[in-house]
């Protein structure tokens, strides 16, 4: 990429493959994706796709999806190539060999010194940004997730569940190398974040491993706490505490007519003891003004730990692509 200039787009499996601090990198794409992604898979003349499968949350028009571009779809499973959309160009190969045989195209050259300052410029135009909360009496996740990445220096393993906390981990958590995110993807299993997280962390005992979890999801494998005793892993649980199963209700709310249907909890169990059942020790922050104060102490407590941070049940997660719509239909750009 670099040496060719080539601006990238991440899928949300994808992401850390390029760190989020090279300056080609232009974000995610698609549903929750970024402006400046989102405006390049639009505008492109040229696509290479490795080993990604163009699903619905990338390509949720396939008709109106990359429509200016030649695509080529490079993919080691061949039933992934012209599934979803139409290539001109399809390659059943590994992505790591087709990568490195491009390397050897040292003459190859294209001037696109404009089209890249085009896409730059939009990631100045719409960076993922958030308002503060007008009380402010609710944590806003998305800086709950930045200081986290500040703090583990883009460098921990990070696992989720699946919902709004997802998306705003994948906005917000600045990866550095690809396998940092350990997510569900299109499986989308509610409830994977803490198991995956304890398999990172005996897989690789020296990183720090947070897991970022949402209040529903935490409520279908919470009791695997019982593991980060049994087997003294320093995991930090990260209980994104909407009070809703929060993706589902801003559909409800957008999509729905706001019909609100099982998905706003009129009572939660209190989590801080059960964390202090499975001696976890627990960290509210239900005052966001002690955010960055409380995770530093959950942070600097030599053992694992609970944090709940309480958000507002209607935070939503943008911009978004309603489902249906073509990529450059975003709404609620900043
Ligand atoms: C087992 C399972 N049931 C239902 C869904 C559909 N679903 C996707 S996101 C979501 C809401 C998740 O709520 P929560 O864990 O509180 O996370 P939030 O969106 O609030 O961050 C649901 C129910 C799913 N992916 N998996």
């Amino acid at each position: 990429m670099t040496r060719h200039q080539l601006p990238v787009v991440s899928t949300l499996l994808g992401l850390g493959a390029i760190p989020y601090e090279h300056p080609l990198f232009l974000g995610m794409g698609g549903m929750h994706g970024s402006y400046a992604s989102n405006m390049a898979l639009t505008e492109c003349d040229l696509l290479i796709n490795f080993g990604s499968r163009f699903d619905d949350r990338l390509a949720s028009k396939p008709d109106e999806f990359a429509p200016n571009a030649k695509i080529v779809h490079v993919d080691i499973d061949p039933s992934e190539i012209n599934k979803i959309i139409k290539v001109d160009l399809g390659i059943v190969a590994d992505c790591k060999a087709t990568l490195e045989a491009l390397l050897d195209y040292e003459s190859y050259s294209i001037k696109h010194d404009d089209w890249l300052a085009y896409c730059n410029s939009n990631k100045e135009k719409h960076p993922f940004s958030y308002s503060k909360d007008e009380d402010e009496s609710f944590s806003k996740p998305q800086r709950a997730i930045e200081y986290i990445g500040e703090i583990t220096d883009g460098d921990a393993i990070v696992t989720t569940d699946v919902g709004q906390h997802q998306m705003w981990t994948a906005q917000y958590y600045p990866f550095k190398s690809h396998g940092q995110l350990v997510t569900s993807g299109g499986l989308g299993t509610m409830g994977f974040g803490i198991p995956a997280a304890i398999g990172a962390k005996l897989a690789s005992p020296d990183k720090t491993v947070v897991s970022i979890v949402g209040d529903g999801g935490f409520q279908m494998t919470n009791q695997e706490m019982a593991i980060l005793e049994e087997y003294g892993l320093d995991i930090k649980v990260v209980l994104i505490n909407n009070g809703t199963l929060g993706m589902v209700k801003q559909w409800q709310d957008k999509f729905f007519n706001k019909r609100f249907s099982h998905s706003v909890f009129n009572d939660q169990p209190d989590f801080l003891k059960l964390a202090e059942a499975y001696n976890v020790k627990g960290f509210l922050i239900d005052d966001p003004t002690q955010l960055e104060q409380q995770i530093d102490a959950a942070f600097n407590h030599d053992g694992p730990a609970l944090i709940e941070v309480r958000i507002s049940p209607i935070e939503p997660v943008t911009p978004m692509v309603p489902s249906g719509k073509a990529n450059h239909e975003m709404e609620g750009l900043s």
